[in-house]
């Protein structure tokens, strides 16, 4: 190889590893849910062009309360799919919905918006 190749090499290694961790570290923004005194476990996420955060971690055989305020008018957003937990919800703009579940057994589930473009986890221990 020459300098020439190598550099090539180089910078398409750096490329590489630059997209992987854009795409499966840098966006993640994981929150612990907050247990209040009545044992609810509570997370506060807001929706605009995603969810923030979009990592929850929650205990399992414990009522979880979501709390979505939607910061935004985007259609993308309006509707709201845990389909592992059979919740679909509108979301009203400039407004907090409650979505209320209990996890039974731990994972990882998914939560999108309507198109499946939107998207965060829930993870239960
Ligand atoms: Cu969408």
């Amino acid at each position: 190889m020459d300098t020439a190749e190598i550099i090539v090499t180089l910078a398409g290694v750096g490329l590489a590893g630059f997209v992987i961790w854009y795409f499966f570290f840098s966006t993640r923004q994981t929150a612990s849910a907050v247990s209040t005194s009545g044992g609810l476990q509570q997370v506060d996420i807001t929706v605009k062009g995603g969810y923030s955060p979009d990592v929850i971690e929650v205990e399992r055989d414990k009522p979880v309360q979501l709390s979505f305020y939607r910061d935004e008018e985007n259609s993308c957003s309006e509707e709201l799919l845990i389909p592992d937990f059979s919740i679909r919800r509108e979301l009203p703009a400039f407004k907090t919905t409650l979505v209320e579940l209990l996890p039974r057994q731990a994972g990882t589930f998914a939560f999108t918006c309507g198109m499946g473009m939107l998207r965060g986890r829930l993870i239960v221990k």
